[in-house]
């Protein structure tokens, strides 16, 4: 059975429009940094302007659903990508939060109609996690692939292809290339 990058095709993406938040989280950032360079690897692939890439991070994993959510409230991308690596140790970390990160990465996208990719390998060693961000298997590749695809399907889906929704945070006219206008949701 194929797995890793292998396991999945993705069509030919357009993304010279598609915003994308990247959100890193620093616990292992040795190998996070990896997934990183995955993911903006396949951005460019698919040409994503670097100038629409924002770059934040956080702590560890478990702070990753309210930064991913600040970020989607913020109406600045169109889509994000939370990054992180829970590694299985000799407590029970990994079992009491890698559940409670992935339903709150999930309720993000839900709630906030802002696609959010899941980013967050969840594995029993270093040695299984650097497996999976390194060279043809670095799983980041098809996260940012995923992430151009989704940001597409909303902007299809919503009917306002090239156009922000702005949904309570953040100066989103600020951001963004710079012949897109910004909308309100309720402007006329
Ligand atoms: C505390 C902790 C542990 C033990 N392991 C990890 C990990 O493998 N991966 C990860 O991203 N974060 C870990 N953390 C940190 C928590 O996610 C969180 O940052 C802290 O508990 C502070 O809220």
């Amino acid at each position: 059975m194929a797995a890793g990058n292998d396991a999945i095709d993705f069509p030919e993406l357009d993304g010279k429009e598609v915003r994308v938040g990247i959100i890193k989280a620093r616990w292992h950032e040795d190998i996070t940094d990896d997934l990183v360079a995955g993911v903006k690897s396949a951005l460019a692939e698919c040409g994503v302007e670097a100038e629409n890439i924002v770059e934040s991070e956080v702590p560890g994993s478990f702070e990753l659903p309210l930064a991913t959510r600040f970020l989607a409230l913020s109406g600045t991308v169109d889509v994000i990508i939370p990054i992180g690596l829970l590694i299985k140790g000799d407590t029970y970390h990994f079992e009491v939060i890698a559940d409670t990160v992935t339903r709150g990465l999930m309720d993000v996208g839900l709630s906030t109609g802002i696609p959010v990719i899941f980013g967050v390998l969840t594995v029993n060693t270093e040695e299984q996690a650097k497996y999976r961000a390194t060279g043809s298997n670095n799983h980041g590749v098809q996260w940012g692939k995923a992430a151009v695809e989704m940001a597409l399907l909303r902007a299809s889906a919503v009917g306002q292809k090239g156009r922000k929704f702005f949904l309570g945070f953040g100066a989103a006219e600020e951001v963004g290339s710079k012949d897109r206008k910004s909308t309100r949701l309720n402007s006329s």
